[in-house]
């Protein structure tokens, strides 16, 4: 079992088709590799043998697909924000879990590892498994790399949303970057049993110092067992609330070196069972060690594509990293929760050409019968219409309208040409039958 945490995998960068990063979105970092310095995210690490991060990996810092509006990355984070903004209130009726999702995604070992008590032998730390920058900072392989230090400067209940790094397989579910949210609840005595009647004699810690499957020697059974309970209703409440109240859900035992008991959570999903998140009850080492040896804590991590890919039916993880318009703007609504079914795109490239022109005095013109004109002129090979630019002349008033139109077959690549042939009998027909002028 202890293995099945992070195994460690030897396919590396099976690129199969290298998808285009999200450009408009990415602060491009400066790889400056002169001398022995590396930039990244604006700051200079000196390089050394334990240097294994690829340009590839350097090209998705910074792209923050998780804070991205409209991605469906950033539609999931804020559906389980809402959750738990909706169901944690403070005495005073405000949120009770703070959320951070800027955090830098270049951490030390310290914090990827150390303070989460992996022992310094664990395969996870290996370099096989991570992207380091030099031998004492990586590329966080998991958002719980700042547990330790949120709890240390006194947060007792928080979210942390951010990208990971792992050199993983690729395949349509695994890829070297991916996103996580961790969450963390800690309690003090009062407030576990504060719902219990009678529970005066309850108590948090335990005496006997024994170990056993079920608790850390640290903690009563009593005290586990209420953090539990809180933990896996929080966790199934969150499956319901976004994949509605059918959901089949199951625990199965894990470890984890940084909680004990530990559990995944799977649904059940295309007849299949497919692990969601892991979590359990926090060491209570790493909580006496950032302060807070007074309290208990529970922590999950979750992985945001998983529950995107399931929630939307997106079939292939590489598609988060798409720009292609024909993937994004299936994902283009104001409200997180609206129900989505993405309907698969092309896998042949876009053709996109633009049309400008003067629309014809008196009013009639309206763009839905353009719309119906590109589609009776160019079929299914018409992916989008979009109306680009409305500009009104300063002195003579009239009105001009720009679309992009964006081109696509479902079955082989369109030549330049045959598009070129389509574009001009669009524009023909518009001219003829809605009397614009093209620009
Ligand atoms: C962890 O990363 C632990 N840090 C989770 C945790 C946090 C446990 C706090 C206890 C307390 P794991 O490696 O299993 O565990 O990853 C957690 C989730 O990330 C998985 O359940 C899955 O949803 C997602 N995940 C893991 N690897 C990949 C990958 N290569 N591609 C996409 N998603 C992944
Ligand atoms: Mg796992």
């Amino acid at each position: 079992m202890i293995l099945k945490w992070y195994q460690s995998y030897s396919a590396l960068f099976r690129y199969t088709k290298q998808f285009t990063i999200n450009k408009k979105y990415a602060t491009i970092p400066n790889v400056s590799k002169s001398s022995n310095k590396l930039e990244l995210l604006g700051q200079k690490y000196i390089i050394d043998e334990w240097t294994n991060i690829t340009p590839q990996i350097i090209r998705k810092l910074g792209c923050n697909l998780h804070v991205t509006k409209y991605h469906p990355l950033s539609l999931v984070r804020q559906q389980i924000i809402d959750y738990f903004y909706k169901n944690y209130r403070n005495r005073v009726g405000n949120p009770l879990f703070s959320v951070y999702d800027n955090l830098n995604p270049i951490v030390t070992v310290s914090q990827n590892f150390d303070s989460l008590l992996v022992p310094k032998d664990h395969p996870s730390r290996k370099k096989t498994d991570c992207y380091y920058i030099n031998h004492e900072t990586l590329l966080r392989a998991h958002t719980t790399a700042h547990q330790a230090e949120l709890i240390s400067m006194g947060l007792n209940n928080f979210l942390i949303i951010g990208d990971v790094y792992r050199r993983d397989e690729i395949d349509a579910t695994h890829y070297p970057v991916f996103h996580q949210i961790d969450a963390v609840r800690i309690c003090t005595e009062d407030e576990i049993f504060k719902n219990i009647n009678g529970s005066g004699d309850l108590k948090l810690f335990d005496s006997q110092r024994v170990e056993t499957a079920e608790k850390q020697g640290y903690h009563t059974l009593e005290s586990v067992k209420v953090m539990e309970h809180e933990l896996k209703s929080t966790l199934t409440g969150l499956a319901k609330a976004i994949f509605g109240q059918d959901v089949q859900c199951r625990w199965v035992d894990q470890y984890f070196p940084f909680t004990h008991p530990s559990w995944e959570l799977e649904i059940f999903h295309e007849n299949k069972w497919l692990e969601i998140l892991g979590c359990g009850i926090i060491r209570q080492n790493i909580l006496e060690k950032s302060g807070a040896g007074n309290r208990i804590g529970w922590a999950f991590g979750m992985g945001l594509e998983r529950l995107a890919m399931c929630l939307y039916n997106i079939p292939d993880i590489r598609l988060f990293w798409s720009n292609d318009t024909g993937f994004l703007s299936q994902f283009k609504v104001d409200d997180a929760n609206t129900r989505i079914q993405y309907k698969p795109i092309s896998i042949y490239p876009q053709c996109i050409n633009d049309i400008s022109f003067w629309l014809p005095n008196g009013g009639s013109y309206t763009s839905n019968d353009f719309y119906d004109i590109t589609r009776e002129i160019g079929g299914d090979i018409i992916e989008q219409v979009l109306l680009k630019d409305v500009f009104v002349h300063p002195k003579t008033k009239r009105t001009s309208h720009c679309y992009t139109i964006i081109y696509r077959h479902m079955e082989r690549t369109l030549s330049k040409k045959e598009v070129g042939e389509i574009h001009y009998k669009i524009e023909k027909a518009t001219t003829e039958r809605l009397g614009v002028t093209i620009r």
